[in-house]
Parts: C-alpha cells; sequence; structure tokens
C-alpha cells in the first residue's frame, strides 16, 4: 500500500493541464481514524479493481499541519507500517482548480454532503459512501450506500470484501480493523454503536487475517493514543476532533474534548482561550463535548456551551437541552466561567451523530425566523456591554452589537412585496429592541415545538 501511496503524490506532482487528472476519494473535515481509514483503503481499492482513467487517490481533508493532532491516527499509522509523508492533505492538492479544469472526480467517503466552501465540488461526486444521517438529494449519476452502521469502515470493508476480496492484505485489514474496533467502542454493546453488520465485518478480517492485533489490547492502545492529549495547547485540544458548522449570522465549532469538563474547565485562562479561539477562527459559539471514562471504563459524557455573546449561548443552550424527546437528557452543572454553561448528558449514548443534527436543526430555525421576520432579530441585543465592565477578558469582536453598522440581507419576501428595510435599517432604540426581545420570547413560549 505504501508504494501505491507514494505513486498517488508522484501522479498529483504530475498532473498537468492535459492530464486526465484524478480520482479522489475524500473523509470529512473532522478527518477522524474512520475517515483516513476509509479514504485510503476505498482510494486503494479503486486503484485495483477499476480500469480508471482519472487515477484513485486519497485525500485527508485536513491541513497537513493539524495532523499530529488526530494522535490515534498517527498512532495507527505507525502501528501499520506506513509513513505520514505518502499522504497526501487538502491543502496539497487544489480541488477547485483540477475542478474547474474538468480533472475531478470526487467520492465522499464518512460524509454524504459537501460543506458550503466546497459546494461548487458538488457536481464532480461520483459516489457516496457514508454512515452519518442521510442529507443528499438522491441523483441517478451518483450511487449512494448510506447505513447507520458504527463505522464507515464497515462499509468499505463490505465492498472490498464482495468486489475485490484478494485487494485485503494484513495492512489494509489492520487499518480497516483498527477503525472499526475504534468507531463501535471495543463492539461493546452498552456503547450504542456496534451494529450486527461491523460485528460481521470485524470477524470477516478476524478469521481471514489471524495475526492482526487482539481486540481488546488494540482498542485500548488507541483510546490511549486518541486520549493522549498531554501537551496539548487549548486550541489545538479544540482542533483536535472538531466541526464547523455555520448558518445565517451564526458559526460554531462543535469540538469533542477527551478528558472530563471538570478538568477541562480547569485551565487556568479558559475563557480566555475559548475567546481567542474564536476571534482567531471567527466563530460566534463553541460547543464542547467532553467524554471521559468512570472506574468502570464507561463513558461519561458532558457538555459546554461558550459564546460571548449571551443571546447566542443561552438560544443554543435552550435548543440542546429542549431537543426532541429530550434525547441528550442535559442537567445543568455549575461553571466557573460567566461566558460558559455547562451540563452533565445524561444519555451516555448520544455522541455529536445525536448532537450535530440537532445543531443544524437550530441553524435553520434561526435562519426561518430571520427571514419571516425581515430579520430583526438578527440585530443581536449585547446586554453583557451594559453589565460589566470590568470584563477585560471580553473580546469586543465577538460582540454582537456592532453588527448593527451593516445591513442584513434582502429578506426573501421582498421579492414580492418590497422589503421593509427599503428605506434603511429602522432607527433602533434600546426600548424597541427590549419590546421586540419580549414579543420573540412570548411568541417561543407558544411554539408547537415547545410542548
Ligand atoms: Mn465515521
Amino acid at each position: 500500500m505504501e508504494a501505491y501511496l507514494r505513486s498517488c503524490r508522484d501522479v498529483l506532482k504530475g498532473c498537468s493541464k492535459n492530464s486526465p487528472g484524478l480520482h479522489v476519494v475524500l473523509g470529512n473535515e473532522a478527518c477522524d481514524m474512520d475517515s483516513m481509514v476509509s479514504a485510503l483503503t476505498f482510494a486503494y481499492f479503486l486503484s485495483k479493481s477499476l480500469d480508471c482513467e482519472k487515477m484513485p487517490v486519497p485525500v485527508l481533508n485536513i491541513p497537513r499541519a493539524e495532523f499530529p493532532l488526530r494522535s490515534d491516527s498517527s498512532f495507527l499509522l505507525r502501528e501499520s507500517g506506513l509513513s505520514q509523508d505518502c499522504l497526501l492533505f487538502r491543502d496539497e492538492v487544489d480541488l477547485h482548480g483540477l475542478h474547474k479544469n474538468k480533472q475531478l472526480m470526487l467520492t465522499l467517503v464518512d460524509h454524504n454532503i459537501l460543506p458550503s466552501a466546497d459546494s461548487e465540488l458538488e457536481d464532480a461526486v461520483v459516489e457516496v459512501i457514508d454512515h452519518h444521517l442521510l442529507l443528499r438529494p438522491t441523483s441517478p449519476s451518483c450511487p449512494v450506500t448510506v447505513e447507520p452502521v458504527g463505522s464507515c469502515a464497515t462499509l468499505v470493508t463490505e465492498r472490498i470484501a464482495q468486489k475485490a476480496p484478494e485487494v485485503l492484505d494484513q495492512q489494509v485489514a489492520q487499518l480497516l480493523y483498527s477503525a472499526i474496533i475504534r468507531d463501535c467502542v471495543n463492539m461493546a454493546p452498552e456503547a450504542g454503536q456496534v451494529t450486527p453488520k461491523d460485528s460481521q465485518y470485524a470477524v470477516y478480517l478476524e478469521n481471514r487475517f489471524p495475526k492482526l492485533p487482539q481486540r481488546g489490547a488494540l482498542f485500548q492502545s488507541l483510546q490511549n493514543a486518541k486520549f493522549d492529549v498531554s501537551g496539548l495547547t487549548t486550541e489545538q485540544m479544540l482542533l483536535k476532533d472538531m466541526k464547523a458548522v455555520s448558518g445565517g449570522d451564526l458559526k460554531l465549532a462543535v469540538s469533542v474534548i477527551y478528558m472530563s469538563l471538570e478538568a477541562f474547565l480547569q485551565r487556568r485562562g479558559l475563557q480566555q482561550d475559548l475567546c481567542e479561539f474564536c476571534h482567531n477562527h471567527k466563530y460566534n459559539l463553541v460547543v464542547c463535548m467532553t467524554i471521559s471514562f468512570n472506574d468502570n471504563k464507561e463513558p461519561f459524557r458532558q457538555l459546554a456551551v461558550y459564546s460571548s455573546s449571551t443571546v447566542y449561548r443561552e438560544e443554543m443552550s435552550r435548543a440542546l437541552e429542549k431537543a426532541k424527546n429530550n434525547i441528550l437528557d442535559l442537567k445543568p452543572m455549575s461553571s466557573p466561567y460567566p461566558d460558559v454553561k455547562a451540563f452533565i448528558h445524561c444519555n451516555t449514548l448520544a455522541s455529536r451523530k445525536t448532537v450535530m443534527p440537532i445543531i443544524t436543526d437550530f441553524l435553520k430555525e434561526r435562519e426561518k425566523k430571520a427571514y419571516q421576520s425581515g430579520n430583526i432579530e438578527d440585530l443581536e441585543l449585547d446586554d453583557d456591554s451594559n453589565q460589566d465592565q470590568s470584563e477585560s477578558q471580553q473580546c469586543p469582536e465577538d460582540a454582537g452589537i456592532e453588527d448593527d453598522t451593516q445591513f442584513p440581507p434582502t429578506p426573501m419576501n421582498s421579492l414580492v412585496e418590497g422589503c421593509p428595510l427599503d428605506n434603511g435599517l429602522p432607527k433602533i432604540s434600546p426600548e424597541v429592541l427590549v419590546e421586540k426581545v419580549s414579543k420573540i420570547a412570548s411568541m417561543e413560549d407558544t411554539s408547537p415545538e415547545d410542548q
């Protein structure tokens, strides 16, 4: 496999305007072990099994500089005898440029929809293999394999086992097996990730490759590598396993943090770190999902919502607390910081895969409301600024009030009815804002979703 991966780098180097181009296999932006393994092994499978005009190459969907933060993935690579020098990262391949020259085919693994920054690449997508909630409209030109299994690597194993079992060797099997064992939490049913198909293909790999490391020991070593956050800065911890989502005026980061929330909150200057993180990466909100293990090795989840804006923080917290069927079962816990709301996640089965749809629904709902009301409530009331002048920790950039100086986007209904803001922004006085906010609050109280 290493020879194949090295040849991918050579193909990229020799890729000129006249060459046929690349068939890129791309994992998701979190670039966790599952995404890395699925991209590497599926591209390798394609390279063996297709008479392909465009060379299949795996691309890891993060800049190379971020790879050391994926401590479990780099550990697995070392254990499998692969060098990270032979990998290709997102900042080393100009996907948009290739696409413009009609030199790109794209297979998505471990995600099924491209983030908005990549939406132009959509018509290059020729296949999808994933285990997340299907968000993609079906199209006859793009076969989609989406099943709610514990690991995307299970679906890749299935494909290879069915179509080209000879492609599996010890090294490829070790990559796939590790990703499955890790995502399915050592195949423990109580962790709620493993499905019968995951077990079926884990056993298939064990039977064909008896020299694979023993399950429990493998899981423990991957776990140790993953939780090895010693020496990371808060920013690196937030970036380590992060997904970004945005909608309307909100851009937020959802980070999984591998320690207890108490330990995380005890880091010195944490609120300041979060504030700087938001400023540097242009987020208004951070949701930190911590995972730690109790003495019985059972997972324990907690969650924190940070924003320097009280409105954003409260809205997001409320959306998570009120998520349908109380699926997260959040119980508030105390937080040493005014800008951080902390919760215990009583449903320990709910991972980020459960939390993300709640957040995207929340963003969609906010956008819908903003359109309906001509965006007035987007002018956020920053009540912090009146309260505590001594808050030197506050990042002024993150306070919402300066949004008032910008024109909000034209509401949809202006296309037919004329725009309520055609004459510019209404004069906003504090009284008007208070009235507006209380009106919104009372509307929300009677919303059918709340009952
Ligand atoms: Mn996955």
